[in-house]
Parts: structure tokens; sequence; C-alpha cells
């Protein structure tokens, strides 16, 4: 299979509430869109880069530009026989991990389509069901995040995530620990403390959380091995993680003991089995990571999260947490007892509602194979 053509739109949806994180405030969510085309078939995907470099060192822009300059003539160049050769054919670009996601996941996409298979197949998972966590942003105080985090419960929700920064950590967990002494709880600091902090962390080693989430360095793996020894709280990391080989090494190092997978900071799919791969065979668990995604970048996540080593359940949550009107209909739902369907259709299984789209959109590049 060779590509024919390769569109980008970038897109603009209001968040329904702001989601405040330890670096940033986001009120709109603006990302891109690659579809790929072959044989007259579409696969899509969404990119998990943002307006700003503040997660991670990607932009909207910088993804843009690597796309259009580097991974696409790579991409057109390529004779396709399975989705796995995408990835290989990246190599030498270095990093980037978001903008070769976004188009190998399409790649994957499309792959689905053209067999009329839904994506887990191809991936090799399962349909069912999946359980659903939910990510609570940081709260003004107390009482609003007990009331934040009671509605989650009552939805549904099987497991709780808030965001934590230094100063507005301890009392938080306090004060939802009180109300809901067994509720599955964790906190993701996203990369604000340092090792000083460490006694600060270890305070949280009585609320009996199930991990604390990138609490040191974005890019630091060796710091967080010695927190590590000073916690019993098992430590997960995200940020720091960008791939298999990544993973391997933290585990070597003793830096988590839970990984966290995002498909776009991982560099696609097939990275992201591989890190999968890696963890499971040391019995690491690994659960699916959120970036506030359309139902279109929420599908994905679905269906990669049906491989067997996600035995936790991860941030991915109901379209109407996040979107008036999500992309996708129907949009992706949580059931009472905290589970989200896999779909059966083809592809991401649920269809993209392209007037939706349009709407969205203000700016769309379309590149042909030369
Ligand atoms: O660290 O997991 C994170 C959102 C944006 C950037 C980073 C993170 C998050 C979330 C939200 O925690 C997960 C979601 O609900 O999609
Ligand atoms: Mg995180």
């Amino acid at each position: 299979m060779r590509l024919d053509r390769i569109e980008v739109r970038r897109l603009r949806l209001a968040l329904r509430s702001p989601f405040e994180t330890s670096f940033a405030r986001t009120t709109t969510k603006q990302f891109l869109l690659v579809s790929v085309s072959a044989d007259g078939v579409t696969g899509h995907a969404e990119c998990v880069a943002d307006v700003d470099p503040f997660y991670l060192p990607e932009t909207n822009a910088t993804v843009l530009h690597v796309l259009r300059d580097f991974l696409a003539p790579l991409a057109f160049a390529l004779e396709i026989e399975h989705p796995r050769d995408v990835m290989p054919a990246f190599a030498r670009v270095r990093g980037h991990e978001m903008a070769k996601a976004a188009l190998e996941m399409a790649v994957w996409e499309l792959w689905a389509r053209r067999a009329g298979q839904p994506l887990w197949r191809v991936l090799g998972g399962r349909g069912g069901f999946i359980e659903s966590g939910v990510s609570v942003g940081l709260q003004p105080d107390e009482a609003t995040l007990v009331e934040a985090v009671t509605r989650e419960v009552a939805a549904g929700y099987r497991r709780v995530k808030i965001k934590i920064k230094p100063g507005r950590d301890l009392a938080l967990v306090e004060a939802l620990r009180a109300r809901f002494p067994e509720l599955p709880l964790m906190v993701d600091a996203n990369s604000a403390y340092t090792l000083a902090d460490a006694e600060r962390l270890q305070a949280l080693d009585r609320f009996w959380l199930m991990m604390i989430e990138q609490p040191l360095g974005w890019d630091d793996i060796v710091d967080h091995a010695t927190l590590q020894k000073r916690l019993a709280t098992p430590i997960c990391l995200d940020e720091s993680i960008h791939g298999a080989d990544d993973a391997r090494r933290a585990l070597e190092l003793g830096a988590c003991q839970i990984v966290n997978i995002k498909v776009g900071r991982v560099g696609g799919f097939a990275s992201a089995i591989a890190l999968h791969d890696v963890c499971r065979a040391r019995s690491v668990p690994v659960w699916c990571g959120g970036m506030l995604e359309s139902g279109i970048g929420r599908l994905a996540n679905v269906h990669l999260q049906t491989l067997p080593g996600f035995t936790l359940p991860g941030d991915t949550s109901a379209s109407e947490r996040y979107f008036e009107e999500d992309l996708v209909d129907p949009p992706v739902v949580v059931s009472p007892q905290g589970t989200i369907a896999v779909p059966e259709q083809p592809g991401i299984g649920h269809e993209v509602v392209w007037p939706r789209v349009e709407r969205a959109s203000d700016l769309h590049e379309s590149w042909r194979r030369p």
C-alpha cells in the first residue's frame, strides 16, 4: 500500500470547563487532525500536541512543520506492508513523537477500515468493555474538589486521579480521603516537584494512594529512582517515557513501578504496543493516559487499552465531561458501572461528523504523493 494523500486540519473545541494542571489552565482544546488516504480509503488520527510546549516540547506548530517537511515525504516514499513499517521509516527524525504518532496512528486506522475491522483487532486487543477512570483538574479549594469527585464517583468512574502541585497537595488529598476512604485514588504532579520536596511527598504515603504520577522532572528518571526508594507509594511515569527503551531503563533503575502509556507521547501504536510488552514481561501494570482528546483520539485510546497489560483503569472518560458536542457520533459514553463499550465497527468505530470538524477547523493543508 502506498499513501496517495495526507491532510492536516487544525481544530479548536471549547472545553465545557477549564482544566487546570500544575503547568497550565486550558479553556479551549486546540489540536491537529491528520488524515491519510490510499486506494480510496481514508484513516484519521488526532495529534496530542497543544498550542504551547508546557507539557512536553512539541507544539501544533512544530508538528505541522515536521509533518510537512520531513514525515510526509518519508511516508509517501514508503511501500507499507503493515502499519508497523511506518515507525522504523521515521527513525532518522529524532524526537517529535507526537508528530510521528499522529501520522502512524492514521495509517493504522486506515488499515483497520480497509480490512473492515475494528482498530482493536488489528492492534491485537479484544472486544467487550474497558474500565474508565477520571482525571480531575486542580480545584480552588478542598470543598470544591470533594464536590467534583463526588460527582465523578456518582457517575460510576472506577478510579479518580487528581492534579496536585506544591502547596496544593496534602490538604486536598486529606480532604478526599476523609470523604472517600476506599476510593481507588491517585495524584498527578506533572513534574511540579524536585528531590528537595521528598519529605512532602513522603507525607502522601499515609493516604494509601494507588500511585503518584510524574512528581519530578519531565525528562528525568534518575531522581525518580532516588525518590522511589524513599516512598512507599508507587511512582508512575508519564512525561519521561517516550518508548519501550525508556521504560526498560526506568524499570531497571527502579524509577517507577507503573507506566502511563499515551500513544501520542511514545510515537504511535507500534511503540505503545512495544512499551506495553516490555512492562507486561516484567509484570509491571500499565494504563492509558489522556490528553483531553476529542472523540477521535479518545476512541483510539479505548481500542489500545484492550491489550492485556492494561490492568488499571485509565484516564479515558466520557465525551460529555469535556465537550458540549463531540466530533464523533455517538459520543463516548460511560455506563453507570464505569465502563466504556469497545466499538465493533471498522476503524475507531464511531462516525466522524464532518460538518462539526469543518466548523471547528481554521486551517487545512493537503499534500499528494509526488
Ligand atoms: O498528565 O495526564 C496528564 C491532560 C493534559 C496534559 C497532561 C495530562 C492530562 C490529564 C487529562 O491528566 C487526562 C484526560 O482527561 O484526558
Ligand atoms: Mg500525567
